[in-house]
């Protein structure tokens, strides 16, 4: 989103968290920049370390839950949000199951190494990997089952949870065995296929994707 820019995102900037609120500025229709910022940099401001930190109305949020939800509230309309109590705890499972479990599964056990041995030079954790693995494909075959039932992950279309899972799940697709899990689903192919034809999703492309 171009013009005079509304929201400040100080995070790395091939990074899931500051995609996820990449994504929500797009969908909420604010121009946004990303400020690079290393999580252990003196220059971050995350009590924990974390990025990223946003700017915006005046306001400086942490943690992608509360960032998310207040640009799609104050500036969406909640429109990714289901308006009924029981969608909104099935939309907030799903975040937390992202947050919680996937991200770091995926991140320890197969981003990371990845990065590391292509952009750091290091020697690939095999190790790494191969603990991970089983854990991996058994996520990958739940995530898959849970989208047999409907299609989605909610029963309103894409919401925050797509938000969130979208940035999770591709990071791992970019890795070699990532891709080829992900392969075996045609269920989770189809989703993420639909996810990367929206606008936000083409909007914040990371710049290593093919
Ligand atoms: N709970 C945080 C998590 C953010 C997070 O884990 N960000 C990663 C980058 S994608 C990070 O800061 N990693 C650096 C580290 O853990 O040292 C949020 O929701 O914003």
């Amino acid at each position: 989103m171009t013009g005079t820019v509304q929201v400040r995102i100080f995070g790395t900037v091939i990074s899931t968290y500051t995609r996820i609120c990449q994504i929500a500025c797009e969908e909420g229709g604010l121009a946004h920049e990303v400020i690079p910022t290393a999580a252990r940099s003196p220059a971050n401001r995350h009590p924990f370390g974390k990025v990223p930190v946003v700017e915006l109305d005046g306001l400086e949020l942490i943690e992608s839950v509360a960032i998310v939800r207040y640009i799609d509230n104050a500036h969406n309309a909640g429109g990714l949000q289901p308006v009924d109590a029981a969608g909104l705890a099935v939309m907030d499972k799903w975040i937390a199951i992202a947050n919680n479990y996937l991200f770091p599964l995926f991140e320890h056990g197969l981003v990371m190494p990845w990065v590391m041995h292509r952009v750091a030079g290091f020697p690939l954790d095999g190790e790494a990997i191969n603990r991970a693995l089983p854990g991996i494909g058994r996520a990958l075959g739940f995530l898959e089952g849970e989208l047999a039932v409907d299609g989605a992950w909610t029963k309103v279309g894409f919401t925050l949870a797509d938000v969130f899972l979208y940035p999770v799940l591709r990071g791992l697709e970019l890795t070699p065995q990532g891709a080829a899990g992900i392969a075996q689903c045609d269920r989770l192919v189809a989703w993420l296929e639909t996810c990367r034809q929206r606008p936000s999703i083409i909007a914040t492309r990371w710049e290593s994707e093919p």
